[in-house]
């Protein structure tokens, strides 16, 4: 039953159908589904797939729009389902997040997010497209305990390393824990660039950031 649902919620993506992606993550939650469970076994392949088309040059840049679309169709049914999951009542401590310079992809990081907030976490979201002297100066205003940085892509993960130069060069560099992820984004590289942080995914940022709090 839940392996039909995963394929619908897939092949909904792939076929580029919105509306379909939401009718099958009704369908799933109602089915008594985790939330994360359809995003990883039913959203997340499907984007996977959409992704590795578009590479082989089978699948354009509209179809990536399409399939971007169902999956925040979807998630606006998830969302509050994970944050009616919450952990903790108390405050983990304050992550200012945001998409790097030049990178307007946003679902992964807004889910990043989404699973801080559900652990407890404030999470102050400055979108996509950041340019390095707001990451900076928002640090310095809020003085965040971590700052988690998102790419997606091989060209926009080098600002990562940008804005942790930028906030070492504005002296306070030691005021923040910096996590990074993102597709392209690895173990070797976070430690490359000096960050304090790496996650895969998003559950490993909730992990990741609650070790950072506890440093
Ligand atoms: Co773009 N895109 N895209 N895209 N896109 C990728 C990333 C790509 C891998 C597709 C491919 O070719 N296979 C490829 C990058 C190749 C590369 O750099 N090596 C690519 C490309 C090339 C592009 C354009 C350049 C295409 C073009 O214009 N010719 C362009 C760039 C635009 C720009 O940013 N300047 C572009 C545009 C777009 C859309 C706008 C159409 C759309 C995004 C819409 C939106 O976000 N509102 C889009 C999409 C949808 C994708 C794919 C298909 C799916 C991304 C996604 O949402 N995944 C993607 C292929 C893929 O990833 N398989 C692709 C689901 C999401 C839940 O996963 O974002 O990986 P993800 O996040 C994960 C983890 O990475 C991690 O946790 C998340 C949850 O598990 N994570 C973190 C993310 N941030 C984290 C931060 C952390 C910790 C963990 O700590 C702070």
């Amino acid at each position: 039953m839940s392996q039909e649902i995963f394929a619908k919620l897939t092949n909904s993506l792939v076929d580029g159908d919105p509306d379909a992606t939401f009718e099958a993550t009704k369908e799933a939650l109602a089915a008594g589904i985790e939330p994360m469970v359809i995003i990883k076994e039913g959203l997340i392949p499907g984007m996977n797939i959409v992704g590795e088309k578009f590479s082989c040059g089978e699948y354009f840049l509209p179809d990536l729009i399409i399939a971007a679309d169902g999956m925040q169709k979807a998630m606006t049914l998830l969302e509050p389902e994970l944050l009616k999951r919450q952990q903790a009542i108390e405050s983990a401590g304050t992550v200012l997040l945001g998409t790097v310079k030049g990178d307007i992809h946003e679902i992964g990081k807004s889910l990043v997010g989404t699973m801080l907030t559900a652990n407890g976490f404030k999470v102050h979201d400055l979108g996509v497209d950041v340019p390095t002297e707001t990451f900076v100066a928002k640090v310095k205003e809020m003085k965040p305990d971590i700052l988690g940085l998102s790419a997606l892509l091989t060209t926009t993960m080098v600002m990562q390393r940008e804005v942790i130069k930028a906030l070492t060069e504005a002296g306070i560099r030691n005021q923040v824990k910096v996590m990074v992820g993102g597709a392209p984004v690895t173990r070797s590289w976070a430690e490359e660039i000096g960050a304090d942080g790496y996650a895969e995914d998003a559950m490993g940022a909730v992990q990741i950031a609650r070790q950072l709090v506890a440093k």
